[in-house]
């Protein structure tokens, strides 16, 4: 990633956008940007919707506190959770156990922004770094999320941006 970038992305992270012209960085912010100039796509519940609330707060977490739990675990680092505002691995471990045993997608019954932020991170923590347990739960919401005809969409895409086939 060339220096340049951080014009872009003050930290040289991926993702960041340029639309128009306006830059947005953050996942969360991103992922809300683009539900709010795509509203058709029905992936944010509306202002006033009973599921608001919770797919706000899912996808602040993921960046907040689901994704440094789970760097800290990779990192062997021990730490008091009062320390550290994201707090502790096995706490956000329940969270996720108990918000998913009650609903197929993390913010109600419905597909939403939160669950491309939470799958991934999830994905990753089990498949790539292997800290989070491999549960049954996990697995089932895994599932639900690549069986979805835009998951597969997405994922032919990329495999031809890669040059390879779908
Ligand atoms: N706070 C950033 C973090 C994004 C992030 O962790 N990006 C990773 C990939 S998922 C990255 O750019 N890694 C490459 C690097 O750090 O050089 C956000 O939420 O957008």
């Amino acid at each position: 990633m060339p220096e340049s970038y951080r014009d872009i992305q003050p930290n040289k992270k991926v993702p960041a956008i340029v639309d128009d012209g306006t830059v947005v960085t953050e996942r969360a912010a991103i992922c809300l940007y683009l539900t709010e100039k795509f509203p058709e796509a029905g992936l944010a519940p509306a202002v006033g919707d009973s599921n608001r609330a919770a797919f706000l707060s899912w996808l602040v977490y993921c960046d907040s506190v689901f994704d440094p739990c789970v760097a800290a675990r990779a990192q062997g680092w021990e730490y008091v959770s009062n320390d550290f505002s994201f707090g502790a691995f096995d706490d956000m471990v329940r969270h996720l156990e108990k918000t998913l045993s009650a609903r197929p997608y993390i913010a109600g019954d419905k597909f939403t922004a939160a669950d491309t932020q939470l799958g991934s991170g999830i994905h990753f923590a089990i498949n790539i770094l292997g800290v989070l347990p491999k549960k049954q739960i996990f697995e089932d919401y895994l599932g639900r999320l690549t069986t979805r005809p835009a998951f597969q969409r997405f994922m032919a895409k990329d495999a031809a941006a890669m040059g390879g086939s779908a």
